[in-house]
């Protein structure tokens, strides 16, 4: 029933490496970008008000996405089955479940932006300058994203974002920002400041 399992499993391998080692030694300089990403702001949120939260989504199924790309893959139990996975990107383009929400937002300069992630999977929230392709061969290829998003080429580490845990980032000026999950690159966000 897995028919794609044996592709995906060889695409998804650098995402592990990425999000499970490589990321760990990526720290060159030109990582901290614009978004500015790893300050924790959790004072902010005491506050109230003034923070911009952002859900990020996913339906995985852990045991078949698990057994397809790697243990510890997927968190949460009783979603969406791999090759339904699969199949819904071939045949969308995107994974209906797999977003940012809300998908636009207005922000104030400064504000914080957290961007929580209530999935079972791994996500970044990546600020980049056009949408593109992320880290993952097959997801861009269904995704229909050939170009990849030169922002995801230069992860850290703390651009993953683990489930149950939050991303704090901000933007400065006016002007739209465009934010992307680097794995799941139809997975965006539309800031307006
Ligand atoms: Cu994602």
């Amino acid at each position: 029933m897995l028919r794609s399992t044996g592709l995906a499993l060889s695409l998804l391998i650098p995402l592990l490496l990425a999000a499970c080692g490589d990321s760990a030694r990526l720290t060159d300089p030109l990582a901290s970008r614009t978004d500015g990403a790893s300050a924790p702001t959790k004072s902010a949120s005491a506050g109230g008000g003034s923070v911009r939260s952002v859900i990020m989504h996913d339906v995985c199924d852990s045991a078949t996405f698990n057994a397809a790309v790697g243990p510890g893959t997927c968190v949460r139990p009783g979603g969406m089955k791999f090759d339904q996975f699969i199949a819904e990107l071939t045949r969308h383009g995107h994974v209906q479940g797999y977003d940012f929400s809300p998908p636009a937002f207005k922000v104030n300069p400064g504000q914080t932006i957290a961007a929580t992630n209530n999935g079972g999977e791994v996500h970044t929230f990546t600020r980049v300058a056009v949408f593109g392709g992320g880290i993952v061969p097959l997801l861009n290829q269904l995704s229909g994203n050939a170009v990849v998003a030169p922002e995801c080429t230069a992860l850290t580490a703390a651009d993953f974002v683990a489930p149950g845990t939050e991303f704090d980032t901000s933007v400065d000026g006016p002007g739209t920002v465009l934010f992307q999950c680097c794995i799941h690159p139809w997975m965006r966000a539309i800031a307006h400041p």
